[in-house]
């Protein structure tokens, strides 16, 4: 298969997809935007750790020297760490201006999904998924992810997503668009710190062949677009939920007061609720990661097993 324009694929990556063996995506720019240096870096490391010690290959995603790439190198990874911030925050409707100019670009979950279903890979880790946010009605602030899994063939596997974001509204987001949300072991939609929220999921399933069943389903049927997999922190690792709720009330509040707007709320929200908790929410987000890593491989590994990469070799890209 000739590798489409503009897309390195690592040679790990390459050959781990050309023997139809499971990949699991990993975005950059929870690495670069999501948490602070040096654990950035530490942590993104032992991420694809985990991965291989779980039986499948990692494929960090990101823009570098204007190429997007499937698979990293370590170097590779410390520079989007130390970069930080400053390394330009890459969704769908960036990607030809950081590709044209040469810079880098940490993809966020929209980017990553376009960027995996272009290189051929079906599962894709992260922690939290962006979505509607509260105030919506008023800002119109809907994250370009929830319509990216509407439209792009990956299964997304997170801790829900964070309550810095209206999690009815992003669910009835999901909806309309028809992209499933699975609870794994778990009817209730986890809130990325927290185990659950008041939300429900639309199915729970408690295994991960269960799960790639159903995204051989889908895509067997031709339902194009994504599927949510919400994992939940484990306990051990999980944030009181008052705490939670008011370190992002102040943070939401501080937004609204400095007018932080467009795709830089997002990142606000997170480094001003990561600075009033400490570094107890960095523990929990770093575990929750993890977790969702291991989940993700064992998703990877079942959907190659009931013959799912099959297809994937006859149309990598169905988006
Ligand atoms: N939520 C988190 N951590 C993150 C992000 C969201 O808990 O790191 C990042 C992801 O890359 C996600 C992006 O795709 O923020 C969403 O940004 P926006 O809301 O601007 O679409
Ligand atoms: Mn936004």
């Amino acid at each position: 298969m000739p590798t489409p324009p503009y897309l390195d694929i690592h040679p790990d990556v390459a050959q781990a997809l050309a023997e139809q063996r499971p990949v699991v995506a990993l975005e950059s720019t929870i690495i670069s935007h999501g948490m602070p240096y040096p654990a950035n870096v530490a942590t993104a490391l032992r991420v694809e750790q985990e991965i291989r010690a779980h039986g499948a290959v990692p494929a960090t995603i990101a823009i570098l020297d204007g190429r997007l790439k499937a698979g990293l190198t370590p170097a590779q990874i410390e520079a989007l760490g130390r970069g930080g911030p400053a390394v330009a925050k890459a969704s769908r409707r960036d990607l030809p201006f950081i590709v044209t100019s040469g810079a880098m670009g940490a993809t966020t979950v929209a980017s990553t999904m376009i960027v995996a279903a272009m290189a051929g890979i079906r599962v894709f880790a992260t922690g939290g998924i962006g979505g509607v946010h509260r105030g919506a009605q008023q800002s119109f602030d809907v994250s370009a992810d929830l319509q990216e899994l509407a439209r792009t063939s990956v299964a997304v596997v997170c801790a829900g997503a964070k309550s810095i974001l209206d999690l009815p509204l992003t669910l009835e987001y999901l909806e309309t668009h028809g992209v499933p949300v699975i609870g794994y072991r778990t009817r209730t939609l986890p809130a990325f710190f927290t185990v659950d929220s008041d939300s429900m999921v639309d199915y729970r399933l408690d295994s991960a062949l269960q799960i790639a069943q159903a995204m051989q389903a889908k895509w067997a049927m031709g339902l194009q677009g994504g599927l949510v997999v919400a994992n939940p922190v484990p306990q051990a690792f999980a944030m009181p939920r008052a705490r939670m709720d008011a370190a992002i009330a102040q943070a939401l509040q501080e937004a609204e007061r400095q007018k932080v707007g467009g795709k830089e709320v997002t990142p606000f929200l997170l480094a001003r609720v990561s600075e009033l908790t400490g570094g107890d929410s960095l523990a929990t987000n770093i575990e929750l990661v993890l977790n969702n890593a291991r989940l993700a491989s064992a998703i990877a590994v079942q959907y190659g097993q009931i013959g799912g990469y099959d297809a994937v070799i006859a149309s990598p890209a169905i988006v």
